[in-house]
This record gives structure tokens, sequence and C-alpha cells, in this order.
């Protein structure tokens, strides 16, 4: 019987896959935060978030108390550094 190995990635491709998004994420701007935020409550969750491994990975590291909820300063502070992030790629 042929098995069908179920592509997992490992931690290194993941990061590839956040910095990617998180890159494109940050070609928006924070005023995005409201398109993001469906239901307008000043939180973006999960679900608001987006869906699928790579979006579970970003947001576990955009919610940084880990409240289950990405609040403006969170999503502030996560675009600031991936802009830091894609300038020190720019400067190498
Ligand atoms: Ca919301
Ligand atoms: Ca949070």
């Amino acid at each position: 019987m042929r098995r069908i190995k179920r592509a997992v990635p490992d931690r290194s491709h993941v990061a590839i896959c956040c910095a990617v998004a998180v890159f494109c994420v940050s070609a928006a701007s924070a005023a995005d935060f409201a398109a993001v935020d469906a239901n307008g409550d000043g939180l973006i969750d999960r679900a608001e978030f987006g869906d699928g491994a790579v979006g579970d990975e970003i947001f576990k590291e955009w919610d940084r108390n880990q409240d289950g909820h990405i609040d403006r300063a969170e999503w502030r502070r996560a675009l600031q550094l991936s802009e830091l992030e894609s300038e020190r790629r720019g400067q190498g």
C-alpha cells in the first residue's frame, strides 16, 4: 500500500512563510486594521486574521500576550517589526 506522506513544513519553512506573509501584510498600511477587524470590536480574532497553518503561526507571533486577539498595539508592533525586517533584508 502506498503511503501518502503529508507535507508538514519544518520550522525553518514556516519561518520563511511567516516572513513572506508578514512582508505582504506590512505592504498594507496600519489603517487596514479596521479592514481585518471584520466585526469592528477593535480586536482581531483568529477567524478574522485568516485561516491556514501559516496563519496560525503568524497569529501566535503577533498575539504577544496570547489572549487570543490581536489588538492595535500588537498589530502596530508586528508591522514595525516586519518593516525593520524588510529594511534589514534590503540592506543585506
Ligand atoms: Ca474583531
Ligand atoms: Ca493579544
